[in-house]
């Protein structure tokens, strides 16, 4: 494959923007939610059932993969796309936030992160080199920096030194990714909440040069209008013409929030996790299934959703098969969570390219309630 990886912008509405990323895998519809495979499947989803709800990419963890089943095996069995049976561009996170939020016994150098694993306290190394091998030896289409994300609050010292050394591991994995047609590599930004810290990263992943750039550092602790005031300026330290991903967000809320403020692509556990914990998100606010008012109620989860979930079944049986915790619960709920957020995405799409985004924003909060419908 020597097809490159590139992002064409097609129309901008105040700070929001929508286009295509184009991968020897297929298209990138921008702005883009992915689900999150990370251990090589989205949890309770076959990955046609995941490419059904609208989603055109996956993002798949280097921790956990290099763990169980190891990146050498899944690289033996002709890589993490025919491995997984997902066919469409994937993209691998680097390990690093991962190792910190999972991993037992840390041990942070310049060289990298030494731990022991969560699975069996086995002992591993992860550095940008190893990290870039790992992504590659999964085929991964768009492959993250290996960074280093400090949990909020923090003091602006430790923040500062933290950014300074994932911009040193910014350079060694571009180093070390080499030059690969047909593969993106994304850098990192960092820097907590502070404005200075984000505008000397952003200065010093343009001049690495990437393909693209993700605002990683948010979404830990610090709160939503914390993570708003940064997205105010933190994409527009960025290049216009290449792809910005917030990591690791979020909520309905926050991800309409992040593509207002110049966000282009972002992942998270929570349609997936909180399926599976009988959560549904709708338009309409949150229903939490294992209420006992579903047990008698013949109506669908979202009147107007045509997901199966919504289409072929009632609150009732929703909640029953919740409460008995059939396998199908799962399922189902997280069919109609990942579809409802790929409507999201595609209805900010949709307005950007009109110019209506103020009014589709103004509508989308205008019909969610506070708390369990
Ligand atoms: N760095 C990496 N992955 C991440 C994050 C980060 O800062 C976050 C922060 N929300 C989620 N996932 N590499
Ligand atoms: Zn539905």
């Amino acid at each position: 494959m020597t097809k490159r990886i590139e992002f064409e912008l097609a129309a901008t509405d105040g700070q929001a923007r929508t286009g295509r990323i184009t991968t020897p895998r297929g298209d990138i519809r921008t702005p883009a939610f992915m689900p999150v495979g990370t251990a090589a499947t989205v949890k309770a989803m076959m990955p046609e059932s995941v490419a059904a709800t609208g989603a055109d990419i996956l993002l798949g963890n280097t921790y956990h993969l290099m763990l169980r089943p190891t990146a050498e095996r899944i690289a033996r069995l002709g890589g993490l796309h025919d491995f997984m049976n997902w066919q469409g561009p994937i993209l691998t996170d680097s390990g690093g936030f991962q190792v910190m939020s999972l991993a037992d016994l840390r041990k942070l150098t310049e060289e990298g992160v030494a731990f022991r694993s969560h699975i069996d306290g086995s002992k591993h190394m992860l550095t940008p080199e190893r990290s870039m091998e790992i992504q590659r030896l999964l085929g991964s289409d768009i492959v993250m920096c290996f960074d280093e994300c400090p949990a909020l609050p923090a003091t602006d010292k430790a923040v500062a030194e933290s950014m300074e050394l994932s911009m040193r591991w910014a350079r060694r994995s571009k180093d070390a990714f080499g030059e690969r047609p047909g593969h993106a590599l994304f850098g990192i930004m960092q820097g907590g909440v502070t404005r200075e810290l984000r505008a000397i990263s952003a200065g010093k992943l343009v001049d690495i040069g990437f393909d693209g750039y993700a605002i990683g550092g948010l979404a830990v602790g610090e709160g939503q209008e914390a993570m708003f005031g940064v997205l105010d300026y933190a994409p527009g330290m960025l290049p216009e013409d290449k792809p910005r991903y917030l990591m690791g967000v979020g909520k309905p809320d926050d991800i309409v929030g992040a593509v207002a403020r110049g966000v282009d692509m972002m992942d998270c556990v929570l349609p997936s996790r909180s399926g599976r914990t009988g959560q549904a998100w709708t338009r309409r606010g949150q229903v939490n299934i294992k209420n006992a008012r579903h047990a008698d109620d013949p109506r669908p989860l979202d009147e107007d959703c045509t997901c199966p979930a919504c289409r072929n079944y009632s609150r009732a049986y929703l909640h029953h098969v919740f409460r008995a915790q059939e396998m199908i619960s799962g399922m189902l709920l997280t069919w109609h969570n990942l579809h409802y957020y790929q409507e999201i995405m595609a209805g900010m799409r949709g307005a950007i390219a009109e110019g209506t985004f103020d009014a589709w924003q103004r509508e989308f909060h205008s019909l969610r309630a506070e708390g369990d419908i």
